[in-house]
């Protein structure tokens, strides 16, 4: 259904009014990217997309990421426009004001109909990228009949100047997503004025070499519209649309230039647009028909809707596959370790946590077919790869394993923007040091409240060789500030285990798992003091791992590598006549959640605690108390075999017992 040329402009000047009244009563917003795309827009949303505003959750329904996040404005008026029950016109009353869902960048926890978090420059559109994959992926598993659907972007400038730009086009050019159609708001204007202060790239040759088709339309012609995304759902491989804009479109004397990127126009420039836009309506008033030519616009998808479901009800053997796939996985995890932990409970190994995790993921591959993993290059280090997972591939998308080439940021985009699409369960690998890489989407994980696991191999000094540049010294204690995240550095092959576990059974939180490149001892099995094979002791974060036999003085608390040397330094201590209690700490965001008298129990007041982690020491002091010991590395590791490290470094029974007997004995 076209969009007739009388009725068009009133609908498309109706996101621009909004737009622009909006910011202006929060005297704080963007108004020129609405204002501009507000016709390619209304093509696109009146048009083209898939989506029915009264089932947002329906799991065929086209994706539509506003990457060029600022121009938030742009959604908000959208998803009103199209009959969402939110946001309201007193949402939109209330923009960039607590408690409204329109926030100054749309979130994806806030309104439905946000697929995801954008405002960070580039990482909307590599969320699409993910969003294209877990698309591919699940048509490949459930055929077109169930799965079908395109992803839309809207980008800037900045979207594409950013890095993470080459490396998203790179992995879907690859993969070839032809389902992915990115519409760039090419208006020559960013923050600081015109692009070509920056810039001098050729986009679409860039996007060309890249894989990508590319075809131009003059972003203010519906018709031009029209015939370049006809070509671009027409083309087999992904689409970049270049839509010739003029930034502020229909603001007197600001439209074109940077002025009306991110202030409010004013009053007065507010009425010149008024008038030029032929816009007589006051400020949030909206005429009943201009409403109901946007409301109708909606039919198209709710019969695209209704067939969707008809297709899904006539088969319940598929039906019944189709929903248990979209659903959480939670529940999964932990039976499909129960053998491999009862092995090891009687038979200890000494593995690499990272070898570890590979053991648990041969099981949870196998039982849980959403996860999807993948590795940025480093596949035999990260240990990521199993017997179950298959390479994803253009020809076959239904693989569960991603090469993801050496692109850290654009992978952990691809999986949060997987992770929000649903039916896929994303994990993938990289060193630990490069979690710096991949760090603000580390944070859109947790911010955006997705299920995403990050396996992070070569977790310390214990790397050995490589040196001080792949050495994480900061790294570990860095991800524990970041909130709704957790990080895992467990110590053995059951803890890690334990910890994949936990991992999987939070959808709404994301986890680091920082793992050992060297062998680490087990330290729990059916010798154990307090071994049940029931019950998870990582799910406290913190837990009593060994109780000491002389009257306590010294609690130990350490992570990872430094556990079985902690348990070393008790058994040095006990035979002084000390009595040691050891707590393995593997995710301090657990041990947090518990409550004060379990806390208090495992790290009492009265004794001497110590942290021993080969990592940035600040921070201990929340467990260890001002007067305790932090035995850590504050400095930069060294280019030797890990032995050598920690020896060098004081990470030995040698070195830390004086320590603590001269901090007793002060
Ligand atoms: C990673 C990142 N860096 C910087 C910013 C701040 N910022 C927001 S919009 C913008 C300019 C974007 O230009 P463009 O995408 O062309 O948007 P337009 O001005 O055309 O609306 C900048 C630098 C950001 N949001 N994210
Ligand atoms: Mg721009």
């Amino acid at each position: 259904m076209t969009i007739s040329a009388d009725r068009f402009a009133p609908m498309a000047n109706a996101i621009r009014a909004l737009s622009m009244d909006a910011v202006q009563a929060a005297n704080s917003g963007h108004p020129g990217m609405p204002m501009g795309m507000a016709d390619v827009a209304t093509v696109l949303w009146g048009e083209y997309l898939k989506h029915d505003p009264k089932a947002p959750d329906w799991a065929d329904r086209d994706r539509f990421v506003l990457s060029a996040g600022h121009g938030s404005m742009l959604i908000y008026s959208l998803l009103h426009l199209s009959g969402y029950a939110a946001p309201t016109m007193a949402d939109i009353r209330n923009f960039r004001q607590l408690g409204s869902p329109c926030a100054g960048h749309p979130e994806n926890f806030l309104l439905d109909g946000v697929e995801c978090t954008t405002g960070p420059l580039g990482q909307g559109l590599a969320m699409g990228v993910g969003m294209a994959m877990a698309e591919r992926h699940l048509n490949g598993v459930f055929g077109g009949d169930l799965v079908d659907h395109r992803t839309w972007v809207i980008a800037g400038d900045g979207c594409l100047m950013e890095g993470i730009n080459h490396e998203a086009i790179g992995l879907a050019g690859n993969l070839g997503l032809g389902k992915l159609v990115v519409l760039w708001d090419d208006n020559n204007i960013t923050i600081d004025g015109a692009t070509d202060l920056s810039t001098c790239e050729d986009i679409p040759a860039r996007y060309r070499a890249t894989g990508w088709h590319v075809v131009g339309c003059d972003g203010h012609d519906p018709a031009s519209i029209r015939a370049a995304l006809d070509e671009a759902v027409g083309d087999d491989r992904p689409s970049l649309v270049a839509c010739k804009t003029v930034i502020g479109k229909g603001a007197p004397t600001k439209q074109g230039t940077a002025a009306t990127h991110g202030a409010p126009l004013g009053p007065e420039e507010i009425e010149g647009a008024r008038e030029r836009l032929g816009w007589s309506h006051e400020p949030f008033d909206m005429p009943e028909e201009i409403l109901s030519d946007w409301r109708a616009t909606a039919d198209r998808g709710a019969q695209a809707h209704s067939a969707w479901r008809d297709r899904l009800a006539s088969d319940d053997d598929r039906r019944g596959k189709f929903e248990s796939h979209m659903a959480n996985v939670g529940d999964l995890a932990g039976p499909a370790l129960e053998g491999l932990i009862a092995g090891l409970a009687a038979e200890p190994k000494k593995v690499a946590t990272r070898k570890a995790s590979e053991m648990a993921l041969e099981h949870l591959t196998g039982a849980i077919p959403q996860m999807v993993g993948g590795s940025a290059d480093l596949t035999g280090s990260n240990n990521t790869k199993t017997g179950h997972t298959s390479p994803m591939t253009a020809d076959d998308p239904a693989g569960r394993y991603v090469y993801y080439g050496i692109r850290e940021f654009g992978m952990a985009a691809a999986m949060n923007g997987m992770s929000l699409h649903g039916g896929v369960v994303p994990y993938g690998g990289t060193f630990l040091i490069f979690s710096d890489y991949c760090r603000n989407a580390i944070r859109l994980s947790a911010l955006q409240q997705t299920g995403v696991v990050y396996v992070m191999t070569h977790d310390s000094i214990g790397l050995g060789e490589d040196g001080p540049t792949h050495q994480p010294v900061e790294q570990v204690m860095s991800l524990r500030l970041i909130p709704n995240l957790n990080t895992y550095r467990p110590c053995d092959v059951i803890e890690t285990a334990e910890c994949w576990a936990l991992a999987l059974q939070t959808p709404e939180t994301p986890s680091v798992l920082a793992l050992s490149r060297q062998g680490l001892p087990q330290m729990r099995g059916e010798g154990d003091e307090n071994w049940s094979a029931a019950s998870n002791r990582c799910a406290q974060g913190g837990y009593r791992l060994r109780t000491a036999s002389a009257a306590r003085q010294v609690v130990l608390v350490a992570t990872g590598s430094e556990v079985h040397l902690a348990a070393e330094v008790a058994e040095a201590l006990e035979a002084q006549g000390i009595g040691a209690d050891v707590v393995s700490m593997p995710c301090t965001e657990l041990f947090d959640a518990q409550d004060a008298a379990y806390r208090a129990d495992l790290l009492p007041a009265d004794v001497l605690k110590v942290s021993v982690e080969a990592g940035c020491t600040l921070g201990w002091e929340r467990y260890v108390g001002m007067d305790g010991l932090t035995i850590g590395l504050d400095r930069f590791g060294a280019s030797a075999p890990a032995g050598d490290l920690f020896a060098k470094f004081g990470f030995t029974v040698d070195a830390i017992v004086p320590q603590i007997t001269s901090k007793l004995n002060a």
